[in-house]
């Protein structure tokens, strides 16, 4: 039965790629863009500069002074306003939170900076379901908005077409002239602009950053009170863990009369995004072999090589372990296609599960009231000796910000976007408006009790009569295009509980990450990702089905040449050669 649910999961993780895929692979048709005067369409012409792009008319003009700022055309160059007469804008772009009103020229930050600005901006906000179809449709018409806004808006790729087909403006040169908070902010996480940086050399897109210090995100997390029933110490090594398992197995620890334990849980595929997040999945029992494997079975070693983990003899030897854990239903049997939802039931209701992963411990999926029953399993040693965790990198979502051609003054907007990125606007952009104590309309950032001069979300406030999905918001928050540091956010937020527990699962690891991040931000050419997506799905999912099936069955030493023969194939050579060179693309080398 695992083979139906798994070979499901699978195929919606390929048509998720593909559909990606079909999205990026869909050539925007280019023609003029009309109603934007006089403006030369800059679509076709191969030989402009990232310079030419930002010399618009109104820069060639000197323009008439306002109030003794110097000025260029209807935009003072400093300070607020930024326009002289008020002026507006229209964004469009992905809505990050289907459950929030579409409102966010009525939140009060937004309001108070086309208060500040005299720029007003025209949202239009289309949920997930439909943004694709919109996008593509828009793209196509030549009819752009000013802007996209909203994280994740445009694909890295879309952005790279519509870069290079000159639909979108080259924002360097404007950055370095109008942008001071977000350039230094630019200049501390140099991750930032590699990952977001197209491969004609141009920025010609920004993305949200959080950084909050989390440099790990899954943890293992076992029943501690369990353990002490049983008078046993957290495993260190792979043969504990094992021998804890055993224990776990043999003994009606959750008191019900029944031997319902689980010994081991996990979800072994979660999301359909299967280059970034790693959260609730089996990756640390890989981790304890030495692999340091990931769902697109990609790494970087600490010689800077880039590998394909299901290759290597760890990775063979993890997979034989999971194996014998699985024979001996010492590993939940429906690891293959239960859903978080279930794995929480088991935690929460039949609190039969003694080890899961999860990203943190406290704040997720097990009840407040158990907190203190669980605790960490640090790195198990592996039989060769080795104790390794995968290091993570900042949160960066793509696509949160792009001027279009239609734009009349690119450099208006992008002072208006420094203005919403300065420092004591960040954390409001991200977490709500600044508010007074007590204060409980929307959601927002109050004084902290616990943290006198820092702020805290005041969610907790929040009138039992209102639903959350009916409550405001006062600022954009994961809506917002909004590049907020660790320095800042500890100098305004005091830490939020989810953080708190988030920290203490990365202060576990810390001390045996890995020298790279597992979701390095490689950076590809278009055809790259065309190509890497089509080998990507067939290599993925035969992984998938073939570790799976090797779990379950065993058998992993008969077939393993023939498991090779088939990666080779498939294309394994030349997949991990375009991993390779883009990992060198990005480093420099
Ligand atoms: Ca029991």
């Amino acid at each position: 039965m695992k083979t139906k649910g798994m070979k499901t999961r699978v195929l919606s993780l390929a048509l998720a790629v593909l559909f990606v895929f079909l999205a990026v692979g869909c050539a925007p048709i280019v023609t003029s863009p009309s109603g934007t005067g006089d403006k030369t369409p800059t679509q076709t012409d191969e030989t402009k500069t990232p310079a030419d792009e930002t010399k618009t008319p109104a820069e060639a003009t000197p323009a008439p002074k306002g109030d003794g700022r110097e000025m260029v055309g209807n935009m003072y160059k400093t300070g607020l306003p930024i326009a002289k007469e008020p002026v507006s804008y229209y964004f469009m772009g992905l809505q990050m939170n289907n459950t929030r009103p579409n409102n966010l020229d009525e939140t009060d930050m937004m309001l108070k900076i086309a208060k500040e600005t005299n720029i007003s901006i025209d949202w239009e906000l289309v949920p997930q379901a439909s943004w694709t179809e919109k996008k593509t449709l828009t793209i196509a018409s030549g009819e752009y908005p000013d802007a996209f806004f909203g994280p994740l808006s445009l694909s890295s790729n879309e952005v790279q077409n519509l870069g290079a087909n000159g639909v979108l403006v080259a924002l360097d040169d404007l950055l370095a002239k109008y942008a001071p908070n977000i350039t230094a902010i630019i200049d501390e996480y140099p991750i930032y602009e590699s990952f977001l940086r197209s491969m004609d050399g141009n920025l010609y897109q920004l993305g949200s950053l959080t950084d909050e210090g989390f440099d790990s995100l899954i943890s293992t997390i076992i029943n501690k009170e369990w353990l002490d029933k049983l008078g046993l110490p957290v495993p260190t090594t792979t043969d504990e863990f094992y021998n804890t398992l055993k224990a776990f197995k043999n003994n009606d620890l959750n008191g019900n009369g029944q031997r319902d334990e689980i010994p081991l849980s996990f979800l072994y595929v979660e999301g359909s995004n299967i280059n970034r997040e790693v959260k609730r999945d089996h990756r640390p029992f890989y981790y304890a072999f030495g692999s340091l494997d990931t769902p697109f079975y990609i790494n970087i070693n600490d010689k800077d090589e880039v590998f394909f983990t299901a290759m290597q003899d760890e990775w063979k030897e993890a997979t034989k372990f999971l194996h014998k854990l699985y024979a001996e239903k010492l590993i939940d049997q429906e690891v293959f296609t239960q859903d978080r939802t279930l794995l929480t039931q088991k935690l929460r209701t039949q609190k039969n599960v003694g080890v899961y992963t999860d990203y943190r411990k406290d704040q997720s999926m097990i009840l407040p009231e158990d907190h203190g029953k669980y605790t960490f399993v640090p790195p198990l040693k592996a039989p060769n000796g080795t104790v390794t965790w995968a290091r993570a990198e900042v949160s960066i979502k793509e696509g949160a910000f792009a001027i279009t051609s239609a734009c009349e003054n690119p450099e208006m907007l992008v002072r208006w976007i420094d203005h919403c990125n300065q420092e004591q606007y960040t954390p409001q952009m991200a977490f709500g408006m600044f508010k007074p104590a007590g204060y409980s309309e929307a959601e927002a950032l109050v004084p902290s009790a616990a943290s006198p001069g820092k702020y805290e979300v005041n969610t907790g406030l929040r009138p039992k009569s209102v639903d959350p999905t009916e409550w405001f918001m006062t600022a954009p928050i994961a809506q917002g295009c909004t590049l907020l540091t660790k320095k800042t956010l500890d100098e305004y937020v005091a830490e939020k509980a989810s953080s708190v527990a988030k920290l203490k699962a990365c202060e576990v690891y810390r001390p045996y990450l890995s020298k790279w991040p597992y979701n390095y931000p490689y950076k590809f050419s278009t055809e790259e990702v065309e190509e890497l997506s089509l080998l990507q799905t067939d290599i993925a999912s035969y992984v998938d089905s073939k570790a799976a099936e090797w779990i379950v069955e065993g058998g992993i030493d008969q077939e393993w040449d023939g498991f090779i023969a088939e990666l080779k194939r498939l294309g394994v050579d030349r997949y991990l050669e375009l991993y390779q060179t883009a990992f060198a693309r990005v480093e420099g080398k």
